[in-house]
Order: structure tokens, then sequence, then C-alpha cells
């Protein structure tokens, strides 16, 4: 199965991002509330054993619950245009440790280490080839003050991907607590 490895959102937070998608950008596909969440590490396709030594590795981690404020806007582009339109995280050490941490237990596992560096972000949109990058910069201008109340985490969670009619289906596997 396609797995990953993500902090799964309160839907105080979710609803607060749902408010600023949605709207404004032709192109764009606004991801929808189940789905949002910050990706703390991509895993890919694993096989059921591969899958259980990951879950092994986590389930032995020790991390400690943190607080979280997600703040401001961005874009990923690819070839000189945008694909993804993003919230950003405030400085956090403690979120960065806790992606080490996971980062360490993977390789621990077997996993080849992950080259890219760590970009803590919630995907609020996918965007299309056609999309509108003038309405875009005005969107991520308009909202770049955008700053949601701190929330605690207290977990991260090992999900599952598997491809949906309009978009992917997320399902939590398993959820790991941080003491
Ligand atoms: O957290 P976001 O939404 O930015 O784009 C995928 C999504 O990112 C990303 O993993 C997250 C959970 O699906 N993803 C998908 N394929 C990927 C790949 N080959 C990937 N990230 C890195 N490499």
């Amino acid at each position: 199965m396609r797995l990953f490895i993500a902090l799964d959102l309160p839907w105080e937070l979710r609803e607060a991002l749902l408010r600023l998608s949605g709207a404004g950008i032709p192109g764009a596909r606004w991801v929808a509330a189940e789905n949002l969440h910050l990706t703390l590490r991509f895993i890919g396709e694993a096989a059921g054993h591969v899958a259980e030594d990951i879950d092994l590795a986590l389930s032995a981690l020790r991390g400690r619950g943190f607080s979280l404020t997600l703040a401001g806007l961005g874009t990923f582009s690819k070839g000189g245009r945008s694909t993804a339109l993003w919230v950003g995280v405030e400085r956090n050490a403690a979120l960065d440790h806790l992606q080490g941490k996971i980062e360490t237990a993977l390789q621990r596992a077997g996993l080849p280490a992950e080259k890219r560096r760590f970009t803590p972000h919630v995907t609020l949109a996918r965007l299309d080839t056609v999309v509108a990058e003038a309405k875009l910069a005005a969107f991520v201008q308009a909202h770049n003050l955008f700053r949601a109340e701190p929330v605690r985490v207290e977990h991260f969670t090992l999900f599952s991907s598997r491809l949906g009619k309009e978009q992917s289906v997320y399902t939590a596997e398993a959820e790991y607590p941080l003491g």
C-alpha cells in the first residue's frame, strides 16, 4: 500500500483552513476538509512486511507533544508553473525534532533516506496547468497574514492513500502518541 506519515489536524483548525479555501482561483482543486494534513514523511508504495517494520519502528519512537501554529501562505512550483498552494507553519523546533526522529526510525527500519528538505506545510489546493497565476498571486497576497490559533499535537499518524474518484482517500492505519 501507499503510505505517508502526517499530523492530522483538529477540526477547529480544518474549519479555519476551509474558511480560507474554496474560491477565487480558477484551476485550483481545493483539498476537502477530511484530507487536510501536514505531511511529516512521504513513504510511497510499501509491501506488507515493510509496513509492519515501519509500524514497529514508529511505535518505538518516543516523542513529546508540542504546540503548532499554522501561518502564512506559499506555493510550490515545478518547471516554472505553480503546482500547489499551501499554508505554512510558524518556526517550530519540536516539529523539526519529531520529523528528524521519524526519519531516523524509518532509516533504521531499512528505508532509503529522504533527500528533500523538510518544508512543513498543509496543502490547501493542487493547481492544474491552466491555473490563473495572477489570481493565485493575488490570493496569496490577500491572505498572507493568515495565522491560525495554536493547536496541541499529541500524536502523529501513519496514513495509507488510495486513489478515489475526485481525490485520494486517506485512511489512518495507526496513531502514535506523543507523551
Ligand atoms: O502533504 P502534501 O499534500 O503536500 O503530494 C503528496 C502529499 O503531499 C505527497 O505526499 C503527501 C501525501 O500523499 N507525495 C505524493 N507522491 C510523492 C512523492 N513521490 C509525494 N511526496 C514525495 N514524493
